[in-house]
């Protein structure tokens, strides 16, 4: 059957009780991008952005993964085939879920970066502005988070995937961010089938050959039924 790759957003947490970013009550209409998603905004505001990312740390710790994560850990459990879920997600609700092949391309909200030496290590559940690096021993630690501007991790591998893999799935993003929204482009052109598990069309719902309106804990259950019945 070949492999799978499946790009999650923050919609598959959404019934995890995690907030989405561009909803009209999302975290964009309580907080400005420019000041808590960005380099410079964390040059000029410290404090506003890691305040903002411990409050979304205990959000993460408080919530639990719904059906539809478990349904990717179940796929890649009983799929004869390499399943890959690339999240731009920075909860850990998958791996809690179960799927172990998980590349978070956004960053995680349990990780610390220094932006002195690039040192990484486990965020405690509280940062503050100035916590020293344990390697270079600087006050210069913030969330390992991609902000805009910055290059998203692991993109020579997933582009790997996306040219090798057979089915690409995108759950739960709106195809407003790059190059996430570009993924879809890249697997067709390469060959791969695509289909979109969405509330609604996203920007890029166009490209998908087959789209699955509803919740993800409804859609992708019975999508990952579907896959297995075919491979059993
Ligand atoms: C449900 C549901 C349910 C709800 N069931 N579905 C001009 C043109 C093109 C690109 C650029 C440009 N100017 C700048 C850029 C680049 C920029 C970019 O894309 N900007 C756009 C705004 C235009 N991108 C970058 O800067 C990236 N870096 C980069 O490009 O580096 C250079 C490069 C060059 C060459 C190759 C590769 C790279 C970095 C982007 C970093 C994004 N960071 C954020 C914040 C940090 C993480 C965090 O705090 O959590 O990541 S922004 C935010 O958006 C977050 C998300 O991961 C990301 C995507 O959001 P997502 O997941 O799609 O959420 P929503 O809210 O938008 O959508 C939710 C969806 O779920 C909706 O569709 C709902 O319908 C659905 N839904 N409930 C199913 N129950």
């Amino acid at each position: 059957m070949g492999k799978i790759v499946i790009l999650t957003g923050a919609g598959i947490s959404a019934e995890s009780g995690l907030g989405t970013f561009r909803a009209e009550d999302g975290l964009w209409a309580q907080h400005r991008v420019e000041d808590v998603a960005t380099p410079e905004g964390f040059a000029r505001d410290p404090k506003l952005v890691v305040d903002f990312y411990n409050a979304r740390r205990a959000q993460s710790a408080a919530a639990e993964p719904n059906a539809g994560h478990e349904a990717l850990a179940r796929l890649e459990t009983y799929h004869p085939d390499e399943v890959i879920v690339v999240t731009q997600n920075v909860d850990d609700l998958h791996e809690r879920a179960g799927t172990r092949n998980l590349i978070h391309m956004h960053g995680a909200l349990s990780g610390a970066l220094c932006h002195a030496c690039d040192h990484r290590w486990p965020a405690p559940m509280v940062m503050a502005p100035g916590d020293p690096c344990p390697s270079c021993r600087r006050g210069t630690a913030r969330p390992d988070i991609v902000w805009f501007g910055e290059m998203p991790y692991q993109m020579d591998e997933i582009f790997d995937h996306l040219a090798s893999c057979e089915i690409f799935a995108s759950v739960g993003t709106s195809g407003n961010v790059y190059p996430a929204a570009g993924f879809v482009a890249e697997a067709r052109r390469m060959g791969a089938r695509t289909i979109e598990f969405n509330l609604e069309r996203s920007l890029v719902g166009d490209l998908f050959e087959d789209v699955r309106l509803g919740p993800a804990t409804g859609t992708l259950p019975a999508w990952v039924d579907e896959v297995l019945s075919r491979t059993a």
